[in-house]
């Protein structure tokens, strides 16, 4: 097992003030127009260095998995206590204050990490940060871009390669990559090959994207595999490499993907009008094009019923992936790897169903209030909090399903497999008479409800058909 770094007892606690931190209100500038990262709650990813109090260094001794509902309150007088400090060089610091400074989503939970699965993790971050940066940045022409993406990965091991004329937000790691790949060559081998691997694969998913379209549902599924399923990809091997989780976690690539698909897939999905405001397009075309003849005209007042359709549709394909999330986190065992994965998925939970069915995604930002955020944030440490936190999503999402969405089966039947799969049968009988959890109620009625409105669904649909179709 990876070891600590040092001996002081970090533990929710610490990831918690982390997090009280990160949403904290603060100076930072507004983000940069291409800023997607999962802040919904406080906006993008800051583009100013953040104060040094907020930057917290901490190590922490791997902790199993809590498995029981009792939440771990807030004890003030913890908080009193100093973090303690790794000792560091000067480059590695060097590297968490980029992760500050780039990452308001990713920053708190990376740094929480157990053992030296942190500084893997961390760095792997950076580099890829620095990879999307060149993806992102309009400035670079195609034919000097595509081959830079496809050789980024050569650049971790040339020790004075750099990137001085970036005019990205986040230029500041490629300018100073060769503190970021000083790091990643510190790295034990088991972590460089995983980050250089998918360092390569990235880049070229990116290269091939740069010349196309997203076209069909499939395509959309690629690119979001390109650029988030292989983060999720890598992540695990990384988990699995430093022996804080079984090594079936790495090698199970499809649950893997779909953390990372559905992480972009609301990203892509929320950031709909700053994307095609910058002649963006992310939407995929097989989607929109049912709905519209190009993908801006979706943003006209006059256009907001195809437009909800469309949205709605996105949403149904993105909560395909939730399964999949709950069978992944199901395997989890590490208390730091359990957080640093369930926390970004309960937040785009949260985004999709605040985004659902909603105009104002057309008009400008939707976002989801700060206090829902800290709650996430602060509850999402068990399973069974998971359970409980998608279940009451769901029934939000439920509450919304309109009667004439063209999607609406898809929906009901989505939400019922999410809500089936987030109510585990209890397994123990407590005493002689039943008892039943009020979450497991809850769910078993959303679950009544879901199945009704399905059947009711499909039923008037044949109907519909059978009409149209004659005696
Ligand atoms: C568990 C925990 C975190 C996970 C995960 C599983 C699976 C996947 C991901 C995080 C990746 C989520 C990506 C969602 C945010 N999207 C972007 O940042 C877009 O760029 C994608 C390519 C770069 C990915 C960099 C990254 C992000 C998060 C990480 C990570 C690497 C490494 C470790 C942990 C988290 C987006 O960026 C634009 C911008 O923000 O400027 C884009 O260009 O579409
Ligand atoms: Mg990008």
């Amino acid at each position: 097992m990876a070891g600590a770094c040092c001996k002081c007892p970090v533990s929710l606690l610490t990831l918690k003030r982390s997090l009280l931190l990160l949403v904290a209100p603060r100076s930072a500038t507004p983000p940069g127009p291409s800023s997607r990262s999962l802040t919904v709650v406080v906006g993008g990813r800051p583009g100013e260095r953040r104060p040094p109090a907020a930057v917290s260094l901490r190590a922490a001794r791997p902790t199993a998995l809590r498995t029981s509902c009792s939440y771990q309150r807030l004890n003030p007088a913890a908080l009193l206590r100093s973090p303690c400090q790794d000792s560091m060089s000067d480059s590695l610091r060097t590297c968490y204050t980029y992760l500050n400074q780039t990452s308001r989503s990713f920053a708190a939970v990376i740094e929480a990490l157990d053992g030296d699965l942190r500084h893997a993790v961390c760095i792997f971050y950076l580099v890829l940060r620095s990879l999307d940066t060149v993806e992102d940045d309009m400035s670079i022409p195609l034919e000097k871009k595509v081959p830079m993406l496809k050789d980024f990965h050569t650049y971790l091991y040339q020790a004075d390669w750099c990137f001085t004329q970036s005019t990205e937000k986040d230029r500041q790691v490629l300018a100073d990559f060769p503190t970021i790949s000083l790091e990643f060559r510190k790295l034990g081998q088991q972590y460089r090959e995983v980050i250089s691997d998918i360092c390569q694969r990235m880049g070229s998913g990116m290269a091939e994207f740069l010349e196309k379209k997203v076209g069909s549902m499939k395509e959309w599924d690629l690119y979001c595999h390109y650029v988030a399923g292989l983060v999720g990809i890598g992540l695990s091997q990384l988990f699995s490499a430093s022996q804080l989780a079984d090594p079936e976690v790495g090698l199970d690539t499809e649950l893997a993907n779909s953390l990372g698909l559905f992480l972009q897939k609301t990203n892509i999905i929320r950031d709909y009008l700053e994307d095609t405001q910058q002649g963006r397009a992310f939407w995929p075309q097989e989607a929109w094009g049912q709905f519209a003849d190009r993908l801006e005209d979706l943003a006209k007042p006059e256009k907001l019923e195809s437009a909800l359709s469309c949205l709605n549709l996105l949403v149904t394909d993105a909560l395909r992936h939730v399964p999949d999330v709950l069978a992944y986190l199901l395997r989890l065992r590490n208390q730091s790897i359990f957080n640093f994965c369930a926390i970004p998925q309960v937040m785009a939970l949260a985004t999709l169903s605040a985004c659902y069915n909603n105009p104002k995604l057309f008009r400008g930002v939707v976002k989801i209030r700060k206090g829902q955020a800290v709650t996430l944030m602060m509850d999402a440490t068990s399973m069974e909090a998971v359970h409980t936190i998608i279940t009451q999503y769901s029934e939000e999402l439920l509450q919304k399903v309109s009667l004439t969405d063209p999607s609406r089966a898809k929906t009901l039947h989505i939400l019922g497999v999410i809500v089936e799969k987030s109510a585990p049968l209890q397994p123990v009988l407590q005493s002689k008479s039943v008892h039943l959890s009020p979450m497991y109620l809850s769910a078993a009625m959303l679950l009544a409800a879901l199945s009704w409105q399905y059947l009711s669904t499909t039923v008037s649909q044949a109907q519909g058909t059978a009409d149209l179709q004659g005696p």
